[in-house]
Formats: structure tokens, sequence, C-alpha cells
């Protein structure tokens, strides 16, 4: 890889440190707050990445009044090609678990990994063995679907062929003929109710990791500076996100997070194990 991790070097924290103190059980419960950003290298765009991500790419359909438009419910109720025409390229996709997906499998078998709360809809964390019960999926994931109107589900197989069609999948009920929409969250939807109970696990974290996130979308991007002063959080970013930095603990890896999270196995000394779990899955 051509990219170069720059560890901020900060006043009282270092990877190394943190690596000794997961070591020596100091630290056993581990937050990850994840974007779309760990999903990148698996080639999945996200949102805001310049040239590569969906609000660049979509930018050619003059036709969306704002950019967000394209996943907001309020437009997709009246104008749902935008976004079918989206989530059609990407069912043409395979999508494996990247290196990052892998450490947090990692860290499960580790017994430090307390909550991965991602906004990614990929489903890519489960798919490289993080177990359901430690994943909040803030806004929903794909692999489900239902009418808007009368809640009747479809099955993935169907709502696929439909979709990798080019029609739009409308109910069979001719008088509800409602869209049928992923279970994932759009703009202008709540989120689950899981996420708001959830939150309390920052109260007693050891450690919280934010990975691949603008920290633009709310109410996730509030979700760090919740988390009580002097626990250490750790960037593994592209760009500065949120406040992190702004607290003597933080430490900033700024870069690819693959590679950050392979800064992080080599301070653990468990490099190959990473390698080898990513490998597998
Ligand atoms: P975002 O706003 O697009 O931000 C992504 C962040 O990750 C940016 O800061 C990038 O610089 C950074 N980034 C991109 N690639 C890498 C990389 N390889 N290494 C390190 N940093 C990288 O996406 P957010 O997740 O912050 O925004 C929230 C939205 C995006 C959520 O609602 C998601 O549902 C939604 N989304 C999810 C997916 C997915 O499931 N994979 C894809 C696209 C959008």
């Amino acid at each position: 890889s051509t990219s170069s991790i720059q560890e901020q070097t900060p006043q009282i924290n270092s990877i190394d440190a943190i690596a000794t103190r997961i070591k020596n059980g100091d630290i056993k419960r581990i937050v990850v707050i994840a974007g779309a950003g760990i999903s990148t290298s698996a080639g999945y765009p996200d949102f805001r990445s310049p040239k590569t991500g969906i609000y660049d790419k979509t930018a050619a359909l003059k036709t969306l009044p704002y950019r967000e438009a394209i996943f907001d419910v309020r437009y997709f109720k009246h104008t749902p090609e935008p976004f079918f025409a989206v989530l059609r390229g990407l069912m043409q996709m395979n999508f494996k678990p990247t290196v990052t997906h892998a450490f947090l499998s990692l860290l499960h078998r580790m017994e430090v990994l307390e909550m991965v709360f991602t906004q990614n809809i990929d489903g890519l964390e489960r798919a490289a063995g993080v177990p359901d019960e430690k994943v909040v999926a803030a806004h929903g994931q794909f692999g489900s679907q239902r009418c808007m109107i009368c809640k009747i589900s479809w099955p993935s197989d169907r709502f696929e062929r439909v979709v990798k069609s080019g029609q739009v999948p409308r109910c069979d009920d001719a008088f509800c003929n409602g869209l049928i929409k992923p279970d994932t969250v759009m703009f202008g939807e709540p989120l689950s109710q899981n996420f708001a109970t959830s939150t309390k696990l920052l109260d007693s974290a050891d450690l919280i990791l934010v990975m691949g996130t603008s920290l633009k979308v709310h109410p996730v991007a509030a979700l760090p500076s919740q988390v009580p002063k002097g626990v250490p959080r750790v960037l593994l970013n592209r760009e500065k996100a949120g406040d992190l930095g702004s607290r003597r603990e933080d430490i900033l890896l700024l870069g690819d997070c693959d590679e950050g999270v392979r800064s992080i196995a080599d301070a653990l000394g468990l490099r190959d194990e990473l390698e080898n779990l990513w490998r597998a899955v």
C-alpha cells in the first residue's frame, strides 16, 4: 500500500500503550463506532468521498433537488427511481469483508469487543464473523424489505429480481400498491429502539474506536462526544471527524483504516492472526 499512517503523537497516549492495556486485561470493553469508510476498500462506495462517493457519483442525476434526497424517505415516496438505480448497482456487485471488518472479529475472539455501532447497511461486520448480538445496526441493514403501506414483507430473492430488472418494486395488492422498501433507515425515519438503549454501553467502555465515518449524520455523529472524559478514543479515518482530537487521551490514526487496524494488530503482536482471519472470511 502507498498510504501511510501518521500517528499524531499524543500527550498521554499511544497505540503501544493501548495495546499493552488490552493485553494485560486493563482494557476489556471496546466499543466501536463505524461508518461507510470501513467498507470502501471492499469496493462499497461511501457517501462523501470525493469522486468515488455516492453523492459525487449521483450528482449526474440532475433531477435530485438536493444530494441527500436520494436517501430521504419523503423524496423516495414520490420519486423512488434514483434510490433503486443506486441499489441496482450495488446488487450487481459482490462485496467481501475488509481487513478492518476482520479486525472487529478478532476483537470479538479476544473477548474484548463490547459492541459495534455501525451506520453501515452492508452487513459486512457479520459476514466477517462478528455475532449479531455485538452489532447495533443504527441505520438497519439490507436483507429484509416490506411494503411501506401495508407492511407485508417480500422475500429477498424476489425483491432482488425486480430491482435488478430495472422495475420499481410495488405491493401486489392493487388497492395498496405501496413501494417495497428495504428495512434500512432513510433520512426522515426513526432509528431502531435498540440504538437508544444500547448507547448506555458508552458509559462503561474502556476504549472507543471510531472508524471510517465523517460523523456528519446524527444521532450516531454525537456518540463519541458522549463518551466519558478520560476514556481513550482512537480515530481511524482518512480525515479528522467530530471532536476526535480535542481530548488529551485521544489518538488520531489518520489514513486508511485497513492500515490503522494493521498497526494496532502489530502493537498487539497479532498481525498474523489478523491476516489469517481475514483470509478465512
Ligand atoms: P461518509 O459520510 O461517506 O464518510 C465516510 C468517511 O470515511 C469519510 O470521512 C472518508 O474520508 C472516510 N473513509 C473513506 N474510505 C476510507 C478508508 N478506506 N479508510 C479510512 N477512512 C475512509 O459515511 P458515514 O458512514 O460517516 O455516513 C453515514 C451514512 C453513510 C450512513 O447512514 C450509512 O448508512 C451510509 N452509507 C453506508 C454504506 C455501507 O453500508 N457500506 C455505504 C454508503 C453510505
